[in-house]
């Protein structure tokens, strides 16, 4: 299906034009979502000329275009996948029935929390990252940066389209909230914990797409299995663009890894923990990326939920929210006899116990999302390896520095040690970026704006985006 109607003020494949009421309520928020760009989008960067891939088909071949692009004039649009014939609800209560082309009543108030949650993350991150741009290591991972940013911005707008689509006034309500809340701030924060954290510097982005936009690709992975049929084809899409956004975290960890271990190498230094002469090469010291791994993937985990969670029930035996792969899984797709283990902590330290597995689907998300962690970490360390240094990353305890579930605020060390409250207080420098780190890391972070250059800390890329050579003008900056 490329009837993609890219004419409009909003590029769709959903049939704006001859649905003028909706049509209408989509343009009268444009207004509000540009000015939300033009103020908490990347700025300094809002004339440059960015070569952008932009959305413009749903086919599984060639969906996206690439050109110059001035982001307030990027063409966010609305698309969803093409429909399955006779796709039935995968989960609950309503397995096997037909899916749902329009709101079941009886979920709505479920169903929309669920839509303004995921389209809260959305604009989220891109106001976490709005300063990141002048500290770009080179004009490459500067157009990756807003490629990102500009996607989330489409997610967005994928959320927004359901809101105001199938859920009337109040989905139009929550649709202006979507861009009033910021993140960070004390009286409107966003919804979920991990995005109203700061993303200072570039090894922080790296983590955060790596972990949290994995998080995203986990949860648009369960919404993608939705019996709300309308859900499910929005996050089947925007699930490709996705893929984009685990390749910039996955390699950016890996070519800042990469350089240390290579420096290092050069440099013969062998002593990893030697932070001042892995320092003064430039480069970033193993221990401080272990660090912010620590803390990312911590703060990631926080976003699946409370371990055992009735809501997450609840969103099963609805259909609304399954499992990872849902329809891969060969059980009842019911649940009401299954168990699934969890880590506990009793007073014989962790021990796995089973619960009801419809209670356990947060934990059993978090599961598939470490394991969906781990390739990325393994070839990482394999560079390290290959480089002859001794030093291998590796996630922290799932424990380790919660704010949300069973595990909220206890003094576990990443090693999954239970400490006293003080000693663990006393050890959180060695487990979690310090002040020192970040001092270093702002002096370090210095932009690179001349083409086919890389900052010092970071490998340069294998080979530029999508055929263009590495030394190629990807964002011309306005003298
Ligand atoms: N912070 O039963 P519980 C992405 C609330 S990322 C603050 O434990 P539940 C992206 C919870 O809302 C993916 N509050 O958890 C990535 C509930 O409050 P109410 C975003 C939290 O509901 C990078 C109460 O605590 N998408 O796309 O089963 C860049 C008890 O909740 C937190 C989604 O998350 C928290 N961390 O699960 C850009 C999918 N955790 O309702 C984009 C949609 C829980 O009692 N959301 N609470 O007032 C969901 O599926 C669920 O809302 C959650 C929470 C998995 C997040
Ligand atoms: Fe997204
Ligand atoms: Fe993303």
């Amino acid at each position: 299906m490329s009837n993609v109607d890219y004419d409009l003020l909003i590029p769709n494949n959903v049939g704006l034009s001859d649905d003028p009421k909706l049509r209408r309520a989509l343009e009268e928020w444009h207004p509000g979502y540009i000015d939300w760009w033009m103020d908490m989008g990347p700025e300094g960067f809002q004339t440059a000329d960015v070569w952008l891939r932009t959305a413009i088909s749903v086919d599984k071949s060639g969906w996206a275009k690439f050109g110059y692009v001035k982001m307030p004039d990027y063409r966010w649009g609305v698309l969803l996948a093409q429909p399955e014939e006779g796709r039935q609800i995968p989960c609950g209560d309503h397995y096997g029935e037909p899916v749902w082309q329009e709101v079941p009543g009886e979920y709505r108030a479920m169903l929309r929390r669920l839509i303004v949650v995921q389209g809260d993350t959305e604009p989220a991150s891109v106001e976490q990252q709005r300063l990141l741009g002048k500290s770009a290591p080179s004009l490459y991972d500067l157009r990756n940066l807003f490629q990102v940013n500009v996607e989330e911005g489409r997610h967005l707008w994928a959320m927004v389209y359901l809101l105001q689509k199938y859920f009337g006034r109040d989905g139009r309500e929550e649709a202006v909230e979507l861009v009033r809340r910021r993140s960070g701030s004390e009286e409107q924060p966003r919804i979920l914990g991990a995005f109203n954290e700061k993303t200072p510097d570039w090894l922080s982005f790296f983590m955060f797409t790596f972990f949290t936009d994995r998080d995203g690709k986990m949860q648009l992975e369960s919404l993608a299995q939705s019996g709300f049929d309308p859900l499910s084809r929005t996050c089947r899409f925007m699930l490709a663009e996705e893929a984009h956004h685990m390749f910039v975290g996955d390699t950016g960890c890996g070519r800042i890894i990469r350089r240390t271990a290579e420096a290092m190498k050069e440099a013969g230094i062998e002593d990893p923990y030697d932070s001042e002469a892995v320092r003064a090469l430039g480069v970033i010291d193993l221990p401080l990326i272990q660090r912010k791994m620590n803390l990312h993937f911590s703060l990631t985990l926080d976003l699946f939920g409370s371990e055992e969670s009735t809501n997450a029930a609840n969103y099963y035996t609805a259909g609304l929210k399954a499992r990872y792969h849902e329809d891969q899984i060969q059980d009842d797709h019911k649940l009401h006899d299954a168990s699934y283990p969890v880590m506990k902590l009793t007073k014989d330290g962790f021990v796995s116990e089973e619960i009801p597995a419809l209670n356990g689907l947060n934990a059993r998300l978090r599961d598939d999302f470490v394991e969906d962690c781990a390739g990325g970490i393994r070839r990482w360390n394999r560079d390290i390896a290959e480089n002859g240094i001794d030093f291998e990353l590796r996630l922290p305890h799932i424990a380790f520095n919660r704010q949300v579930g069973d595990f909220s605020s206890l003094p576990i060390s990443p090693a999954g040690e239970i400490l006293e409250d003080s000693e663990y207080r006393a050890r959180s420098t060695e487990w979690l970026p310090t002040a020192d780190d970040a001092a270093f890391i702002e002096e370090l972070m210095q932009p690179r704006y001349e083409i086919g250059e890389f900052a010092s800390w970071i490998a340069r890329p294998s080979k530029g985006v999508l055929g263009q050579p590495i030394e190629f003008e990807y964002v011309k900056i306005p003298g």
